[in-house]
């Protein structure tokens, strides 16, 4: 393997985010920063960053409390906000154009809201995200439960991939047409970037949240040394723990695990290449927990939601459509956006659809691309139905493999207008997106 190309870690990695808690109003500057991406000693990155790191600093609020929060933009674009996976008013969803004004260089903007759903989330720039993001603009957004699991550590791991040169400048180039035909911008070199960064004890329990939050890379994920569970999805606590295999997370996606440690040195992360596995991070082990007893993992406590009435949904159908090998490219539509839903390229006047406030529809998410998609709805959560139609997962983010289908759930009660995109943020880009309206 090409060093450059699979440059390993060698400990857990982090920026230096640092923790605030919610009570009296916090600041969010997003300004440019000087990042170590690739590891100690080599060149740091010339990034953006929010409170002087990217990540941004780990925001914290308590399920149903009054989270507020002054966006400050100090950067030289247009920026605002977007709060991941929160089921808040539509106006604090930061969508610029749409739920909100652009924040201009030197603006603000204030958001308040209270989080429903606890769980994990994160935050993100909402304008040119597929550059933003990619030069570092978002960080995680706990929301705690009333009464948290009981565990010895809580630990973020954001998984994340950057393009970078030798000398650990990011390539620009953000709206490469080749990247958005086929499977977005894929970094060379990647991380999980493990927050706070502390060492645990074999036998301690730890709630691990995992956060994909690479712009465009899907990351499969083999994590060594736990013996756990995973509890949640996309914030959302499942009925009852399924066991940890297979994890695949598409952009935006997150996934919760409670484990206890196995190991005697480290716990791995490791992201399985054509090319070898390719270590994403660590969390070292050092002595021995004896206090705590094995105890079954438990399940998270239920987030309230709305049940879907599937006696008669509205049914629709959402063909994604285009990207390099398509009819779409041969009949050179490409002028008109890579990406389609239904045959549209980028935003409408009208909706895709108006839901009355509480319809439940089902949609079937139908991928006829040479490429994987990973669908976000904004301001629900919606549920993933089984091939026998059964309600499965609640998630914000669906991934769809090509050629595949997934039908989707939702209660559309939450009014507003509300994005449905492509959360490879360089398929967005390309046209990968549409909207809903809740009246
Ligand atoms: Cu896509």
């Amino acid at each position: 393997m090409n060093r450059r190309d699979f440059l390993l870690t060698t400990g857990a990695a982090v920026l230096a985010p640092y923790s605030m808690s919610a009570s009296a109003q916090q600041v969010l500057t997003a300004q440019p920063v000087k990042a170590q991406i690739l590891p100690a000693g080599d060149p740091m990155t010339q990034m953006l960053g929010f409170n002087g790191s990217t990540p941004g600093p780990t925001l914290r609020t308590k399920q149903g409390e009054l989270f507020d929060i002054r966006f400050d933009n100090q950067i030289d674009q247009g920026s605002a906000v977007h709060w991941h996976g929160l089921r808040i008013e539509n106006a604090m969803d930061g969508v610029p154009g749409m739920t909100q004004p652009m924040v201009e260089p030197g603006g603000a903007f204030t958001y308040r809201f209270r989080a429903p759903d606890a769980g994990t989330y994160w935050y993100h720039s909402h304008n040119r995200s597929s550059e933003q993001v990619a030069r570092g603009l978002y960080g995680p957004l706990i929301v705690e439960e009333t009464t948290p699991p009981d565990v010895d550590h809580d630990l973020i791991v954001m998984i994340d991939d950057w393009r970078l040169s030798e000398d650990g400048v990011l390539f620009g180039d953000f709206e490469n047409l080749h990247d958005q035909a086929h499977s977005g911008r894929l970094g060379n070199f990647a991380r999980a970037l493990v927050e706070p960064e502390t060492p645990v004890k074999r036998g301690d329990r730890v709630r691990l949240r995992l956060i994909n939050v690479a712009t465009d890379r899907i990351f499969p994920v083999e994590i060594a040394g736990i013996d756990g569970k995973i509890v949640a999805l996309d914030g959302m606590p499942l009925n009852a723990p399924q066991d940890v295999a297979e994890l695949v997370l598409a952009p935006a996606q997150r996934v919760d695990i409670l484990a206890d440690i196995a190991a005697e040195d480290r716990i791995s992360f490791v992201f399985p290449t054509r090319g070898g596995p390719y270590e994403l991070g660590e969390i070292p082990v050092a002595g021995e927990n004896t206090t705590r007893s094995p105890t079954p993992i438990p399940a998270l406590p239920a987030n309230r939601t709305a049940t879907p009435d599937l006696s008669d949904p509205v049914r629709l159908t959402l063909t994604m459509e285009g990207g390099a090998m398509s009819q779409r490219m041969r009949q050179g539509l490409m002028s008109e956006g890579i990406w389609a839903f239904n045959g549209q390229s980028g935003m409408t006047d009208t909706p895709l659809h108006r839901f009355e406030r509480g319809q439940t529809a089902v949609i079937r998410m139908v991928n006829d691309t040479r490429f994987p998609h990973g669908i976000h709805l904004h301001g629900h959560h919606f549920h993933e139905l089984d091939p026998d139609g059964a309600l499965g997962a609640l998630r914000d983010t669906s991934l769809i493999n090509p050629g595949q289908s997934q039908d989707i759930a939702c209660v559309f009660d939450n009014p507003g207008k509300w994005l449905m995109h492509c959360h490879m943020l360089g398929h967005q880009a390309a046209g990968m997106k549409t909207w809903v309206e809740v009246t």
